[in-house]
C-alpha cells in the first residue's frame, strides 16, 4: 500500500515491521506486531509513552511499554492459565489497512481477523480494527466486530504506559469517591478517597467511566487521559519487587512510568451480539 511521506516502514530487527511516523505535530512508532503504539512524542514535548529499554521486539511477544492491546481477556485467561496473559491481540501480526497524513495529525488503521490460530486460543469469529490518530493528541480506538453466529463477551484494555518524572510525586485526579478492586496481595474491594498517589505497588481496577488528570511536578506537566466505551480504569505501577521479576523492565524503571488503562475488566465484560460491534477509545494530551 502507498504510505504518506511522513511514514516509513522499518524492519528493526529484521522481519519486524514498524511504522515510523515523523510529522510536524508529533513523532511516533507503531509495530505491526500487536498494532502496538510503541512511542508517541508530540511536538514541543518530551516522550509521553514509556517504552522499556529492555523491551523484546519479536513476533508473538508483547512489547513492554507503549500501548499493548489486551483483548479478548484481561490478565490471566479466566479458565485456562496456559493461554497467554492479556489475550491474543497483542501477540498477533495485524494488517495495516490505510494510513493518511492530515495537516495537523496522521491516522493509521490496522485490522486483525479471526483465523485458525486465533480460533485455537479463542473459538470465536471476529474482526478487530485499531484506529490511531497521532498529533498533538494521541487517540486510539479498538473496534470489535462479531462476525460469527453466536454472541461473545470480551474483557479488554488499552494498556497505556506513560512516562513520568518521579512516581513518588505523582497524583492522579479524577477517581475520588470511586470503588475499585485492589489486586495487590489478596483481591480486596476498596473505595478511593482523594487523589491516587504511589507509595508502593499499585494494581487497581477502578469502576469508572471518567477521564483522569495525571499531575507530574517533576516534569512540570499534566497528562490528560480521556476515554470512551470503557467502564474500568486500571492503574498500575509494579514498584520494586515486581519490577525485578520482569525480565524486560529495568529494576529501577518503576520510578519513571505508570499505566492508566481504558478497560472493561472484572465483571465489566462487554457482550457483542452476532453482527454487532463495540468500540473502546483512549485519548492522551499534554498540558503545562
Ligand atoms: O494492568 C495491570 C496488569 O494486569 C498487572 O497485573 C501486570 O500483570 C501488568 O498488567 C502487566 O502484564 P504483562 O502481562 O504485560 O506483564
Amino acid at each position: 500500500m502507498n504510505l504518506p511521506d511522513c511514514i516509513r516502514l522499518e524492519e528493526t530487527p529484521a522481519g519486524y515491521p514498524i511504522c515510523v511516523i515523523s510529522h510536524a505535530s508529533a513523532t511516533a512508532r507503531v509495530a505491526l506486531n500487536g498494532a502496538h503504539v510503541m512511542e508517541w512524542t508530540p511536538a514541543g514535548h518530551s516522550p509521553v509513552l514509556y517504552l522499556s529499554p529492555d523491551a523484546i521486539l519479536a513476533e508473538g511477544k508483547a512489547i513492554r511499554g507503549g500501548i499493548p492491546i489486551c483483548w479478548p481477556w484481561f490478565n490471566a485467561h479466566p479458565t485456562d492459565a496456559s493461554k497467554p496473559m492479556h489475550g491474543i491481540a497483542r501477540n498477533r501480526p495485524w494488517t495495516l489497512v490505510r494510513a493518511d497524513e492530515k495537516t495537523d495529525h496522521v491516522t493509521l488503521l490496522f485490522k486483525l481477523e479471526s483465523d485458525e490460530a486465533t480460533q485455537e486460543l479463542w473459538p470465536q469469529d471476529f474482526r478487530c480494527y485499531l484506529g490511531i490518530s497521532i498529533g498533538a493528541a494521541l487517540e486510539v480506538t479498538l473496534m470489535t466486530e462479531n462476525t460469527g453466529s453466536e454472541s461473545f463477551s470480551v474483557a479488554e484494555a488499552l494498556h497505556t504506559y506513560l512516562t513520568v518524572g518521579d512516581i513518588k510525586q505523582i497524583s492522579i485526579v479524577g477517581l475520588h469517591d470511586t470503588p475499585y478492586l485492589d489486586t495487590v496481595g489478596e483481591r480486596t474491594l476498596r473505595h478511593q478517597t482523594g487523589d491516587v498517589t504511589f507509595e508502593g505497588e499499585v494494581d487497581r481496577q477502578y469502576h469508572s467511566t471518567a477521564g483522569v488528570v495525571i499531575h507530574d511536578p517533576a516534569l512540570s506537566r499534566k497528562l490528560i487521559v480521556d476515554k470512551l466505551g470503557s467502564s474500568t480504569t486500571v492503574v498500575w505501577n509494579p514498584w520494586i519487587e515486581k519490577s525485578k521479576r520482569l525480565a524486560d523492565l529495568p529494576d529501577e524503571a518503576f520510578h519513571n512510568f505508570l499505566c492508566v488503562e481504558a478497560a472493561n475488566a472484572g465483571d465489566a465484560t462487554v457482550t457483542v451480539q452476532p453482527g454487532g460491534s463495540h468500540a473502546i477509545s483512549t485519548r492522551v494530551t499534554v498540558s503545562a
